[in-house]
């Protein structure tokens, strides 16, 4: 007579766990988003972003001179933004991109792909 309760306690949990896995993926059927990364005073802002596969990213020149938003790994790579141009990409793969402007080597920016 004991059992039952146990059982049906651990279907519940079950239940419970795979409730979560489908809200999990209901996210993941979530319409892609835009992001806006601002490039003023020799920086990348924000520095870091993460954003989900198939969201596109663009890239705001606001200084007076060129910056380029280049990934190391090659993955991406803007080439020269003018000032006050822009340039955008969409994130199809998931990975963490670390990206710099070749002309600036000190401006480093990263980007988590999930
Ligand atoms: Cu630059």
């Amino acid at each position: 007579m004991r059992r039952k309760p146990r059982t049906s306690g651990l279907w519940l949990a079950c239940a419970l766990l795979a409730c979560s896995c489908f809200a999990a993926a209901g996210d993941l059927d979530e319409s892609p988003r835009h992001h806006v990364i601002i490039i003023e005073g020799m920086r990348f802002n924000p520095p870091t972003l993460t954003v989900h596969r198939g969201d596109r990213i663009t890239w705001v020149n606001k200084d007076l001179f060129p910056h380029t938003a280049t990934a190391n790994s090659k993955a991406f790579d803007s080439h020269s933004v003018a000032s006050n141009a822009s340039w955008s990409y969409t994130a199809h793969r998931s990975g963490s991109y670390a990206y710099v402007c070749r002309f600036h080597p000190t401006m480093h920016g990263n980007l988590i792909v999930q």
